[in-house]
């Protein structure tokens, strides 16, 4: 079998999980990114227009609104333990669940807690696998996104795909491959996009909700980010750091492009942002060109993500943080 066959019948294997269920928990990873909205959003516009119910619940859902221009964001629910899922589930708790770009069972956060036996439950994502979780987990690290892997559930669905689906798919698909430019941007990619424009997705509009449309605050912080700039291990790391002084965005999202930012420096190959969310803690994006493995880097603090683009959270002083960042990083010369 084919990989174009063993995709059709993964799709078609969720879909008849899709048939035999009628209410579906849909959840993401925590700190959702464009991916994880978009593909929460597809497969329950998908879901919807199968005569299925679904409820979208997060753990932290409040704070991001630039996507609010797909449709039904503004159902997307925050968990909490008072949450009544009666209007939603019959027994007041789920019987199915479908988890969109979450490679481990950590990463979703207190929804973790709804989440019904294993065998209910499916996992589409594109993350290297950290752990199995679903009865059945569509793992597949060559996608770009999770949102192109869920474009393969509406094909063999036999759906038609409206204009607010087509939003949904290409925007997941525009985040997670850095508008087409990153390493993972595949030629089904580009396929995909062009049906979705043939649909009606207009590019600059959505590439402006997303990436160009900032706040003044956020460019502010933006501009601190990029004077704070420093160079380490003769130019092959660069690191950008915020104190939490310097945090003056209530979306976090709207200085996420600082980490591309500090990638982006000629001779560099790993990028560093550093941001410090609580007193001597911080949050830390990586990102590198093709030398440094930075999901392994980030696994030493528990944290995850992609070679080329990863997170974590690491108590400490900005100096100590750093060098232990470092101290990682050099590993990965020591074992080549
Ligand atoms: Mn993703």
């Amino acid at each position: 079998m084919d990989a174009v066959q063993a995709y059709k019948k993964m799709a078609d294997t969720i879909l008849s999980f899709i048939e035999e269920h009628d209410n579906f928990l849909l959840s993401a990873h925590i700190n959702a990114d464009g991916d994880a909205y978009a593909s929460m959003i597809a497969v329950h516009l998908l879901l919807t227009e199968l005569g299925k119910n679904s409820v979208m619940i997060l753990t932290d859902a409040e704070t991001v609104q630039r996507y609010d221009f797909l449709k039904h964001f503004d159902r997307i629910l925050s968990y909490s333990k008072e949450l009544d899922l009666i209007p939603y589930f019959p027994d007041g708790k789920p019987r199915a669940a479908i988890i969109l770009d979450v490679p481990s069972y950590y990463r979703l956060g207190k929804v973790q807690n709804l989440l019904p036996s294993s065998e209910h439950v499916i996992k589409i994502d594109h993350h290297p696998i950290e752990d199995n979780f679903g009865g059945i987990d569509w793992v597949d690290t060559g996608s770009s996104s999770t949102t192109a892997m869920v474009y393969e559930l509406y094909v063999q669905s036999g759906i038609k795909i409206d204009l607010d689906m087509a939003k949904a798919l290409y925007t997941g698909i525009l985040y997670d491959t850095g508008r087409f430019s990153f390493s993972n941007t595949t030629a089904r990619d580009y396929s995909i996009a062009a049906k979705m424009l043939k649909i009606g997705v207009r590019p600059a509009e959505i590439t402006g909700r997303i990436f160009f449309e900032n706040s003044f605050d956020a460019l502010k912080t933006i501009g601190k980010g990029l004077f704070s700039l420093e160079s380490h291990l003769n130019g092959l790391v660069n690191s950008i750091y915020l104190s939490q002084s310097d945090l003056i965005v209530q979306d976090q999202s709207e200085i996420e492009e600082l980490a591309n930012l500090s990638v982006s420096i000629k001779g560099g190959d790993t990028g560093l942002f550093i941001r410090e969310i609580k007193p001597d803690f911080h949050k830390i994006s990586l990102r590198s060109k093709e030398k440094i493995d930075v999901n392994q880097v980030a696994k030493a603090f528990d944290g995850g993500g992609h070679k080329r683009a990863a997170g974590c959270r690491i108590a400490g002083k900005r100096q100590e943080v750093i060098a232990s960042l470092l101290s990682e990083i050099k590993k990965q010369f020591n074992h080549s």
